[in-house]
């Protein structure tokens, strides 16, 4: 399966999962400003929205929106327990997960990494952020991840979230739960793979 990402965006998600359950992943780069795909090709061909992610399946569709992506993959494995078992009541509280951070968390994010945002809508978007925080601060609050002891793919999407704190002078530390879980989740070993194919780690000196 053929990965379309851009460096450390939304699709570090999938790509987190996809090393998580052992899939191999052929990733493709895309530049999300001019909808080019690094080695030739239109990105907008691939996605008509032209964002990222986009997983193109070995029998060549191709599957958009991140929480639709995560739960596809988790199911190819279900024996990984990356995802509960459809149509399960813990199922449906996954996808609350996911939906809330999709619509609440990684929307509210958006404006600030858009160059014409006003730079007072700017403060009201982080006003917005930090109010989720600080539900999610209490919800996470005694578990190591969303759903209790086990990591799922909303866990590889949080993670995703506020790693974008560091970009937008956001800082985790008023969030103590939050900042455990994003260390927590950030020293698994495939995460830390993702981070190292997409050249968001330092390289040692
Ligand atoms: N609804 C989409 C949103 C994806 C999204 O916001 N992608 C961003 C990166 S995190 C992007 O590619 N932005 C570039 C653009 O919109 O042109 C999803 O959940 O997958």
């Amino acid at each position: 399966m053929k990965l379309y990402y851009a460096p450390g965006a939304c699709s570090l998600s999938p790509h987190i999962v996809m090393r998580e359950l052992g899939i191999p992943v052929e990733l493709k780069k895309v530049n999300t400003k001019d909808k080019t795909i690094e080695g030739g090709g239109d990105y907008t061909k691939v996605n008509g929205r032209g964002y990222v992610p986009a997983l193109e399946l070995d029998n060549g569709q191709v599957l958009t929106e991140g929480p639709a992506i995560v739960q596809y993959l988790a199911d190819q494995k279900p024996d990984a327990g990356l995802a509960p078992r459809a149509g399960s009541l813990e199922r449906y509280r996954l996808q609350e997960w996911l939906n809330f951070l999709t619509s609440e968390v990684h929307k509210s994010f958006s404006p600030l990494f858009k160059p014409n945002t006003p730079e007072e809508y700017k403060k009201i978007a982080k006003e917005n952020l930090a109010a989720r925080f600080d539900w999610l601060e209490q919800q996470i609050a005694g578990k190591d991840y969303l759903t209790g002891k086990t990591f799922t793919v909303a866990d590889a999407y949080l993670f995703v979230l506020l790693n974008w704190t560091k970009f937008q002078s956001i800082d985790l530390a008023r969030w103590p739960n939050l900042a455990a879980f994003h260390a927590r989740v950030g020293a698994r070993p495939k995460v830390q793979e993702a981070l190292q194919a997409e050249g968001l780690l330092k390289k040692a000196a």
